[in-house]
């Protein structure tokens, strides 16, 4: 039988099959799978073949070809890297101004890593319902900022409703991750859309105004309309340690367009002569935080550890 991924709590993987039976489904022991080098080898939102047995369960015997994937790596030291999820058609990236404030080489590393692996991302600004006018304004602007660039924005409350209607209309028929740093209303975000999800949410630890990290494994939740939510715990990026260098600039996609006109075409835009990049930032045409957090990564590549720098 052939199905749907839609569950992954550590041991058991509960798969959708083709013909709408849930299944409490186990990895077949010698499962391996090529060229990856993965914890655990299948993921939410991989379509699979599975061998029933006589208790009701089955064995994940195959996995079919991935349109995409995004990883996390298992710890700062191992090379072993973890698969999120698969098969993604977007991501939303929930953003807070504050409680917690998501800074900007957060959204800067999410966005290009999501260049790396081609997910399209949607940024969504929760907790509009908190902002204060001078709060409210430094919104705007960072919505000015990552249109200009190409990235669709959306300002919502989870908490009153304000433009869940508008987000809605872009999750139809879509496999859509949910991504963002723990406490920025993720779960709460999928309850609104979702009524029926039941996501845990949680209050936010006074001390330091972060998330606990609530949700712990990763499902897919249906949408009435047809398509699904991932909801995952606390993902960080989508893996940016194996990005390379020279690979680096063509994930800033207005630091790339400048880059045509450098003078040497292996310019790091850090120090060289003729460099059209710097020249576009002194002009204002590329936003100083948006070069920071290309900095910031490039840094990543000089160091021969992982950094988790964020
Ligand atoms: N004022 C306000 N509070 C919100 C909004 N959205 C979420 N919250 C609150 O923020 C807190 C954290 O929300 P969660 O949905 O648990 O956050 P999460 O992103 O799922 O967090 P993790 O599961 O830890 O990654 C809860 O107390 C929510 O009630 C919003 O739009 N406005
Ligand atoms: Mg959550
Ligand atoms: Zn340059």
């Amino acid at each position: 039988m052939h199905g749907l991924i839609i569950r992954n709590t550590g041991s058991w993987y509960t798969v959708k099959t083709d013909d709408g039976r849930i299944v409490e489904c186990k990895v077949k022991g010698n499962f391996r799978l090529k060229g990856i080098r993965s914890t655990s080898p299948v993921a939410v939102g991989d379509y699979v073949d599975i061998i029933m047995n006589a208790e009701g369960t089955a064995l994940i015997s195959a996995i079919d070809d991935r349109k995409n994937y995004i990883i996390r790596k298992a710890s700062n030291l191992s090379k072993q890297s973890q698969i999120i999820a698969a098969n993604l058609d977007q991501a939303l990236l929930i953003i807070t101004i504050k409680q917690p404030e998501t800074s900007t080489t957060f959204i800067d590393r999410f966005l290009a890593g999501a260049e790396a692996y081609r997910v399209p991302v949607v940024l969504v600004f929760n907790k509009t319902d908190l902002l204060n006018d001078d709060e409210r304004r430094y919104q705007q602007q960072m919505v000015t900022l990552y249109e200009t660039i190409g990235y669709p924005c959306i300002e919502i409350s989870a908490e009153t409703g304000m433009g869940i209607d508008q987000l809605q209309t872009l999750l139809k028929q879509k496999v859509t991750l949910v991504s963002g740093n723990s406490g920025v209303g993720k779960s709460t975000l999928i309850n609104a859309i979702i009524p029926h999800a039941d996501q845990r949410t949680a209050e936010i630890s006074n001390a330091h105004g972060t998330g606990m990290h609530t949700t712990t494994f990763s499902e897919m939740i249906e949408l009435a309309e047809g398509g699904y939510l991932i909801d995952t715990p606390g993902i960080k990026g989508f893996g940016t340690f194996d990005i390379e260098r020279e690979e680096l600039t063509s994930y800033f996609k207005e630091i790339f367009e400048f880059s045509k006109d450098c003078k040497f075409n292996n310019c790091t835009h850090t120090h060289e002569p003729g460099c059209a990049v710097i020249q576009a930032i002194e002009n204002h045409y590329i936003s100083v935080s948006r070069y920071q957090s290309y900095l910031n990564m490039l840094e990543d590549k000089d160091d021969s550890k992982y950094r988790a720098a964020y």
